[in-house]
């Protein structure tokens, strides 16, 4: 960014790595969208993008926006990552495009509907056995169980040491911020956690048969070194179990907060699915997301340069007036689809399927056994870098 330019847009000195932020984020991801569609941070050095209708327009654009530079804070092109870059995240076309369709061909509809079954009677049985205890931490006993149960015996993983999959996760999205204390602290503390995933991306590890093991055969398949092949592993080991922690954590809670939307809920079951959808609109589990620019180009009439950084508030873009009406309302009768907390484009969540089908799971559970569901005691939420989410959340429930 030259000189000259900087005056033509808006800059700000909010800081969405300090706690304040991080602990309340909406009305400073608020205060940035109505600052303009991109905002210089001056902070990090790196443009935000606001709003649903840029945040879009850049996730469709790889050519222009690129993620081989990294998804993250830090440049690929200047900086080493932490671990070997992703061969879906962080890859370009053609590269992401062979990647992407060794993984589609695992995770395509027709696996996803075998998953069903399994994922509904796993929910059932653990809503049956909270439901007995009345009192529970929906993110310890629930939300963490059932994707580490339920998602780890698709995935092929054994059952000893599977809780490092959550560490795994929490350290790879917290990488994507700055290398700040939390991220330092994280590195330190997921070190054995990032030697159990390396260990179990390899075939010789996984299930024969589950997804990991066919997923390394469709990456072999497809021309892919055995090392790359684990890679891709690594992939559904990084992004598929943690996420969906978080996701259902998150739609709990909110389900908690707002009885009269619970109340819905179990009077019609089949909203399972939507309720689910729109918990991860106003609760974004992944809050942001990075892209580089590959030339100078203007967004939104800011003109900004080959390699520049771009911050995409995708929750922000989820609570944008511009594209939902009443945004901070948690309802799930609405259409939350279009929301970008997938993301968007040829990058959208390749799991994305599989995670409305382990939320409807466990919604759906809870709203055919489940008369009241009420908070029991103080949340306790987690601070960290790019993630939305709570590490405890005492609930009470009644059976109906
Ligand atoms: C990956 C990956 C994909 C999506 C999200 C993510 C850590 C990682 O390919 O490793 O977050």
């Amino acid at each position: 960014m030259s000189v000259l330019d900087a005056a033509a847009a808006p800059v700000s000195d909010l800081d969405p790595y300090a706690e304040e932020f991080l602990r309340d984020p909406y009305p400073r991801q608020q205060q940035l969208r109505e600052a303009g569609a991109v905002v210089w941070l001056s902070r990090h050095r790196l443009w935000a993008v606001t709003r649903h209708e840029e945040v879009d327009t850049v996730l469709r654009d790889p050519q222009t926006y690129c993620s081989s530079r990294g998804v993250g804070l830090a440049d690929f092109a200047r900086e080493t990552p932490w671990r070997p870059p992703s061969l879906l995240l962080e890859a370009d076309p053609p590269q992401h495009t062979a990647a992407r369709h060794a993984i589609t061909a695992v995770l395509g509809p027709r696996t996803v509907r075998e998953m069903r079954q399994a994922f509904e009677s796993r929910a059932q049985q653990l809503v049956e056995e909270l439901v007995r205890g009345g009192s529970f931490d929906a993110i310890h006993d629930l939300a963490e169980r059932f994707p580490l149960t339920a998602m780890s015996d698709q995935i092929g993983v054994p059952q000893d040491g599977r809780e490092h999959l959550l560490v795994y996760g929490a350290l790879a999205f917290q990488a994507f911020g700055p290398r700040n204390e939390r991220t330092e602290r994280s590195l330190r503390e997921g070190e054995q956690a990032a030697a159990w995933v390396a260990e179990h991306t390899r075939l010789s590890e996984l299930r024969p048969g589950g997804l990991g093991a066919r997923i390394h055969a469709s990456a072999v398949e497809h021309g892919f070194s055995e090392q790359h092949a684990e890679l891709l592993v690594r992939s559904v080991l990084t992004a598929g179990i943690d996420t969906t922690v978080i996701a259902i954590g998150n739609a709990l809670w909110l389900l908690a907060r707002h009885p009269e939307q619970w109340a819905a809920l179990r009077d019609d079951p089949s909203l399972a699915r939507t309720a689910f959808e729109e918990g991860i609109r106003v609760e974004t589990p992944i809050q942001v997301f990075c892209r580089t620019t590959t030339r100078a180009v203007q967004l939104a009439g800011v003109p900004l340069a080959e390699g520049d950084k771009l911050l995409l508030l995708l929750a922000g873009a989820n609570r944008d007036p511009r594209r939902w009406e009443d945004p901070e309302r948690f309802e799930i009768r609405r259409s939350a689809s279009g929301h970008v907390g997938f993301g968007a484009g040829i990058h959208a969540c390749v799991g994305q399927m599989i995670a409305r089908l382990e939320g409807e799971a466990v919604l759906s559970a809870l709203a055919a056994r489940v008369q009241t569901l009420e908070p029991a005691g103080e949340p306790r939420r987690l601070i960290h870098n790019t993630l939305r989410a709570l590490s405890s959340l005492p609930l009470r429930v009644v059976a109906r």
